[in-house]
């Protein structure tokens, strides 16, 4: 069960195990990685599928002709494989045109540029099936007061959103589009920093119901927040419509580790919660093979991902099953957060008549009630130590 096969619907970025280990503060560690090897080496480890920025696979600056080459390639090399792209993205942040964002740049050729550069990878990844377009933006956003009218730049960001929900509507395409949140890095703030300012944004889109999001579990983590709360709301919300896995300790720049590696109690807690909502989409891994990694630790770093994913349902499983875990659920009352404050047919006015309700009520006696939610807790951390 720890041999992930297709059916798990592991996928990876190109830009993950094709990092070159890159930073603000060093050269690359490792040569470029040919996309046709990842494709093969990732079908090898039992993946699913792959996704891509347009310029992962076409460089930028291609001409026409080498553009159909690179994509040619591509194509055979997933024949090949068997490998699916279920999600293609834009690299709205590497090119320095971007410095000052993209959607959302003061200067509107920029702006219109972003645009045209996405409709164009939109097609291609309609071409190879993908059922999902991720729009991470970071670039969007500003290191200082005055730069940047957030207001108006929503305006910008919504305004983007709407045309890239008719373009996709007038091509009669079969694709979703999902935002990806991140506080900052490499703008000092980025818009849309969190999955809550995102899922109140998408309420304002002309087809909200065309857009979803993307969250990394970094991403939240960096701002503090807890990955697996957001992850409920996002399934609450029906906008989970793609995840970004990957590894983080705490908060501090974007570690990219891999899934697993870092706060192992929330990843412990966000795959517990993705397999019992019945989460259907891809398990996609964003992460960073560290540098010191040669190409080995790159493909054993991928190959841990999965098996990390693997092991921790296997353990939230048991902890579901364990009789022990579902005495301990009841003696914390979660079948009791399950039940509708205000019966059905009772009412408001049913609840403003029930004397038990309030006048009568015992409020000492219910303050003093403990909610055994250490006990449960202890039990999580033997399931999940492996010690149950
Ligand atoms: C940056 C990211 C991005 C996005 C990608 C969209 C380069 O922190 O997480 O990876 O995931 O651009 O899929
Ligand atoms: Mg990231
Ligand atoms: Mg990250
Ligand atoms: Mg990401």
């Amino acid at each position: 069960a720890l041999t992930p096969t297709p059916e798990d619907r592991f996928t990876f970025g190109l830009w993950t195990v094709g990092w070159q280990g890159r930073d603000p503060f060093g050269d690359a560690t490792r040569p470029a990685l040919d996309p046709v090897t990842s494709v093969e080496r990732l079908a090898a480890l039992g993946a699913y599928g792959v996704t891509f920025h347009d310029d992962d696979l076409i460089p930028f600056g291609s001409t026409d002709a080498e553009r159909e080459a690179h994509v040619k390639r591509f194509r055979q090399a997933l024949d090949t494989a068997g490998l699916k792209v279920p999600m293609a993205t834009t690299n709205l942040f590497t090119h320095p045109v971007f410095k000052d964002g993209a959607f959302t740049a003061n200067d509107r050729d920029v702006r219109r540029y972003a645009l045209r550069k996405t409709i164009r990878n939109i097609d291609l990844a309609a071409e190879l099936g993908a059922e999902v377009y991720v729009a991470w933006g970071g670039r969007e956003g500003s290191e200082s007061g005055a730069a940047k009218d957030v207001r108006v730049a929503l305006d910008r960001m919504k305004e983007a959103f709407d045309l890239l929900g008719d373009y996709v509507l007038e091509q009669g395409y079969d694709l979703r589009f999902a935002i990806e949140p991140k506080p900052n890095e490499p703008r000092g703030d980025i818009l849309l920093p969190t999955i809550g300012h995102a899922l109140a944004f998408i309420d304002r889109l002309e087809h909200p119901e065309l857009v979803g999001v993307n969250p990394e579990v970094g991403h939240e983590q960096m701002a503090g927040l807890n990955f697996t709360h957001g992850i409920a709301q996002a399934l609450w919300s029906g906008k989970l419509f793609h995840i970004d896995l990957n590894g983080q300790s705490g908060i501090k720049y974007d570690q990219d580790l891999r899934f697993g590696a870092g706060d192992l109690r929330q990843a412990f807690w966000l795959v517990d919660l993705l397999e019992s909502a019945g989460y259907t989409g891809p398990r996609h891994f964003d992460f960073k093979p560290p540098r010191t990694e040669d190409f080995d630790g790159v493909w054993a770093s991928a190959a841990g991902c999965m098996a990390n994913y693997l092991m921790l349902k296997g353990r939230a499983a048991a902890f579901r099953a364990d009789p022990e875990v579902q005495q301990a659920l009841r003696a914390s009352r979660l079948d009791e957060l399950a039940l509708p404050t205000v019966a059905e047919g009772e009412g408001l006015a049913g609840l403003l008549a029930d004397r038990a309700a309030f006048e009568d009520f015992d409020v000492e006696a219910a303050a003093v009630r403990g909610m055994a939610f250490e006990q449960l807790d202890q039990l999580a951390m033997e399931h999940l130590l492996g010690a149950r």
